[in-house]
């Protein structure tokens, strides 16, 4: 990574068959004016750390090298909508316990490493859209099954104007499932 701050977060990354069926779902919610996610930043986030810089991000990758946590299934079954930043989301009914552990380990960690902890309760969600229009909360007609085997350490950041979630380190699960 070359020697300058970086906008990071984790996150989980969907696989191509998961993203396959997160843009079928920003097509059946189609909305003019709204921004849509390009399929290849759609994630879960895990933790936003905000701007960091090499020093930091190399302690970061050790911390995140040292956690053994499991894989597990996300079930992603409910689409929902947040009023004030105008999110249309994607998200599970139940937190896996994997997900909660990865969560709060991935803090512990932060927390060491001199990050100030996230007031907010995690919410796992996948974000399909913002600038959307209100939209009800539904259930899928069918519901998404993610395996994740995996979780990544994004840079964000615009490129030509665009939004771009880069992937810059990924570290693997324990028996994923
Ligand atoms: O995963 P989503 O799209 O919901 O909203 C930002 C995005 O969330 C969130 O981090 C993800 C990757 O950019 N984000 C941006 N600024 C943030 C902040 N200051 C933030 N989350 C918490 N605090």
């Amino acid at each position: 990574m070359p020697h300058r701050n970086k906008r990071l977060f984790f996150a989980l990354r969907p696989d191509p068959q998961v993203r396959g069926q997160l843009v079928q779902l920003q097509r059946d919610y189609n909305q003019p004016g709204a921004n849509v996610h390009r399929a290849e930043n759609l994630h879960m986030t895990l933790a936003f750390l905000g701007m960091v810089d090499q020093r930091r991000y190399e302690t970061i990758c050790h911390m995140a090298s040292r956690l053994k946590e499991s894989g597990f299934r996300l079930r992603l079954d409910h689409t929902g909508y947040w009023r004030r930043p105008k999110i249309l989301w994607c998200a599970p009914s139940h937190t896996p316990q994997p997900l909660a552990s990865l969560v709060t380990h991935l803090w512990d960690g932060l927390e060491s490493c001199g990050f100030e902890p996230e007031q907010r309760a995690y919410k796992p969600h996948v974000t399909l859209m913002r600038k959307a229009a209100t939209v009800r909360q539904q259930q899928l007609k069918s519901e998404i099954i993610w395996p994740v085997s995996h979780f990544e350490l994004m840079w964000s950041h615009n490129k030509d104007g665009a939004l771009h979630y880069e992937s810059l380190n990924r570290w693997p699960l324990v028996g994923s499932k």
